[in-house]
């Protein structure tokens, strides 16, 4: 080989290893999952805008989604990866008030902004509904834990802490499925309220924390 078709062959196989890198990063990422209805906040704003997150109109018609948007893009393409690894069922001590809906600001904080205070877009459900929880990694659960907050909490003007929630709902070992369907009784909430959902997945230590918008219509 000449010199030139040397360099040229390292040239070549540098351009294809970053190339499998670009190819390799995305499909890591996807391997994980969320609530998407009630849609967890960041998933309904990769959902609502992905296809046009650059419109300033999201501005006035989804300002929560807008400065989430703003804060990092990340959060909202890796809408699968809201989660904390190796809390040992302790999730209280790993996720402190105030930064529930970020995972304890989890992933060097690229969900910080899912915990801004706000009126987050909401979803209209009755008293009973069903929390669909997506499994795109087929992880499985040893458990997934619902809860609600109490009549009373607003979540237009309050940060959400552990003792705003009530536990309505816990689901033990899941097999595998791409979809988890759980349904919820809401009680004798009415208004706006965050569903906020706990994800153990069973390949591992791997813990999931999503808040969900809602109106409670009765
Ligand atoms: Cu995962």
């Amino acid at each position: 080989m000449s010199v030139r078709t040397r360099l040229l062959a390292a040239a070549l196989s540098a351009l294809s290893a970053a190339a499998l890198l670009t190819v390799a990063l995305p499909g890591t990422a996807g391997a994980h999952g969320s609530t998407t209805d009630p849609p967890s906040r960041n998933y309904g704003c990769w959902q609502r805008w992905g296809s046009d997150f650059q419109n300033p109109n999201m501005a006035t018609q989804d300002p929560m989604c807008w400065q989430a948007w703003q804060a990092d893009t990340n959060a909202m393409w890796n809408w699968n990866g809201l989660y904390r690894e190796n809390v040992g069922g302790n999730h209280q001590a790993a996720v402190p008030d105030g930064q529930l809906c970020s995972a304890g600001r989890t992933q060097g904080g690229r969900y910080a902004a899912m915990d801004a205070v706000g009126n987050w877009r909401a979803v209209n459900k009755p008293r009973n509904f069903t929390v669909n929880v997506h499994d795109q990694a087929l992880h499985g659960a040893d458990y997934y834990r619902v809860y609600i907050t109490r009549q009373g909490f607003n979540p237009t003007t309050q940060a959400l802490r552990w003792s705003d929630l009530q536990l309505v709902k816990e689901v033990g070992r899941t097999p595998p499925t791409s979809n988890t369907q759980i349904p919820v009784d809401a009680g004798s909430r009415t208004g706006r309220h965050i569903v906020y959902t706990i994800w153990q997945a069973s390949h591992l230590d791997q813990s999931y924390y999503f808040c969900s918008d809602v109106n409670f219509t009765g």
